[in-house]
């Protein structure tokens, strides 16, 4: 990971694998939401930040069948989620993930500003030069097969829409280094052989994890192709204290993107 300050430029994101821009915002906050059916927006001016800094490094962009296509979304502890893997979950390891691991049209970027911490929430990742670097040849080979099935994320089927089988494959070699699509709990291998290189895989992204705690201003920008993350359990109040994070998924274009506006269609 690299620190950098608030001046940095998109360039220097688009190196890095994960960046930390540590009191990029300096506005008030309000307490944390205690619930998410609420439309009105309980921090308007990060909301504002977040999509001008998304839009400086890419295009923020919403998904039809998350959060109803929201450019912006609020992540903080909700009581009936606490032991899923979803962001708002709690009282779980959210386990480690690239970003919409099933999806054509993957974010680039996951950016979250953090409006609130919480010691004991650490977010995770894993940059894929520390986790090839624990791979056998043969199990990097094995891992460039698309002999592999992930399926979709929980945050897509909140409101009952189906689930599917994707075939992926995890490591791509790039001109510019390797890329990684990975989901900890969803992704299976459909064979033996590739099974064994999953679970070789597991092993080495635990070994590379590294831990951030996010503190009120940050800005974390995560290359969804360059490393996956996750987050450590913790403990909500659900009195207004509670983590409270903005987040917005960051393509580097629209052009052939299937969206509509800004959002992203999901047809699998
Ligand atoms: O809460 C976090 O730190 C990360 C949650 C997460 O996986 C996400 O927002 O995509
Ligand atoms: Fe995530």
């Amino acid at each position: 990971m690299i620190f950098v300050t608030p001046t940095t430029t998109p360039r220097t994101i688009a190196t890095s694998a994960v960046t930390l821009i540590p009191g990029y915002f300096t506005g008030l906050v309000a307490p944390t939401p205690l619930r998410s059916d609420i439309e009105v927006d309980a921090c308007p001016t990060a909301t504002r930040t977040l999509l001008q800094f998304s839009d400086d490094i890419g295009r923020a962009v919403g998904y039809d069948r998350e959060q109803g296509g929201r450019l912006i979304q609020d992540i903080f502890p909700v009581r009936s989620t606490e032991h899923q893997q979803v962001s708002s979950s709690s009282k779980v390891v959210l386990g480690s993930h690239t970003e919409s691991a099933f999806h054509p049209h993957k974010p680039r970027y996951v950016v979250l500003l953090c409006l609130r911490g919480d010691d004991l929430a650490a977010t995770t990742y894993s940059d894929v030069r520390d986790v090839v670097r624990h791979l056998s040849t043969d199990d990097l080979a094995a891992l460039q097969t698309q002999d592999f099935i992930t399926s979709v994320d929980p945050s897509f089927m909140s409101n009952g829409e189906p689930d599917a089988q994707v075939r992926v494959r995890p490591l791509t070699s790039t001109g510019s280094g390797w890329s990684l699509v990975y989901d900890e709990l969803l992704m299976r291998g459909t064979t033996p052989r590739t099974q064994a290189a999953l679970n070789a895989l597991h092993h080495a992204v635990k070994v590379a994890t590294q831990h951030v705690v996010l503190a009120t201003g940050d800005i974390l920008v995560i290359d969804n192709h360059r490393a996956v993350h996750g987050r450590t359990s913790f403990t909500p109040r659900y009195d207004g204290t509670d983590r409270w994070l903005k987040r917005a998924l960051v393509v580097q274009s629209l052009a052939d993107v299937d969206a509509v506006g800004r959002v992203i269609q999901t047809r699998l």
